[in-house]
């Protein structure tokens, strides 16, 4: 199979091509950072194809793509995306919203927006979107993060409205606390205290956790739509709803 992985540079994104490759297929890995893709190159071999552009650059995504045979790809994997900052929504940076919102929602929809029309073209394909328990179970500090996974999922759930009488197949993963990734290091902007603080003594998800539920997803087969996952840590539940007193 010919799969892209956007954000494959780090987390996430790299086990997925990682995996991928060691599958034996073949990924376009996408990212900003070259000195990355080419280090992944180089570690991945000639089954990695590295494309370097940033998903909120609307020209850079048509151009950097367009040089591909799109009408070859199957499966497409939107993991590149972000959360900035969790601070409550009136002491936020704009800045940090905005940047969400470009990479997260406008950065998924122009390279979907690409895509897609390959795919119903011929008939197949598959779209994995990664999302977020952010996206359904609100929480402090999530504001415009959550906000942003929520606009994935229903977009996902409106994608498949739109390819009924197709084959062309979408799913949106949603994972809960992972860690092991540089996740809570751009949330706090390098706070390496605050980042750790996060996942200490908790037995989190892994990058390979949510890699293994992608591959699962990819091996099923085409009459069988994986419309969502939700998955967390075991450690990881729902916490209730707030209530404050005396206000
Ligand atoms: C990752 C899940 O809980 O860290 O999207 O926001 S969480």
């Amino acid at each position: 199979m010919q799969i892209i992985v956007t954000g494959a540079t780090a987390g996430l994104g790299e086990q997925i091509a990682r995996d991928f490759v060691a599958a034996g297929h073949t990924v376009y890995g996408t990212g900003r950072r070259l000195d990355k893709l080419t280090a992944l190159k180089e570690s991945l071999g000639d089954c990695f194809i590295p494309l370097c552009f940033d998903v909120c650059d609307s020209q850079a995504i048509s151009k950097v793509l367009g040089r591909i045979d799109l009408d070859k790809i199957d499966v497409l994997i939107n993991n590149a995306g972000l959360a900035l900052g969790l601070e409550p929504a009136h002491l936020a940076d704009i800045q940090d919203w905005q940047a969400m919102i470009d990479v997260n929602i406008k950065g998924l929809v122009g390279v979907t927006h690409l895509v897609l029309p390959y795919m119903v073209a011929n008939n197949q394909g598959l779209i994995i979107n990664i999302g977020s328990t952010a996206g359904s179970h609100p929480y402090f500090g999530a504001n415009v993060y959550g906000a942003s996974k929520a606009f994935v999922k229903q977009f996902s759930n409106n994608l498949r409205a739109d390819l009924i009488n197709t084959r062309v197949r979408v799913t949106n993963i949603e994972p809960g606390m992972c860690g092991g990734t540089q996740f809570s290091q751009v949330r706090f902007k390098g706070d390496h205290q605050k980042a750790e603080a996060v996942y200490q003594g908790v037995e989190y998800l892994t990058a390979k956790d949510i890699s293994n539920t992608v591959q699962w997803v990819v091996s099923q087969p085409w009459h069988v739509n994986i419309n969502a996952i939700e998955l967390m840590p075991t450690a990881q539940t729902y916490a209730g709803l707030a209530i404050a007193r005396d206000i």
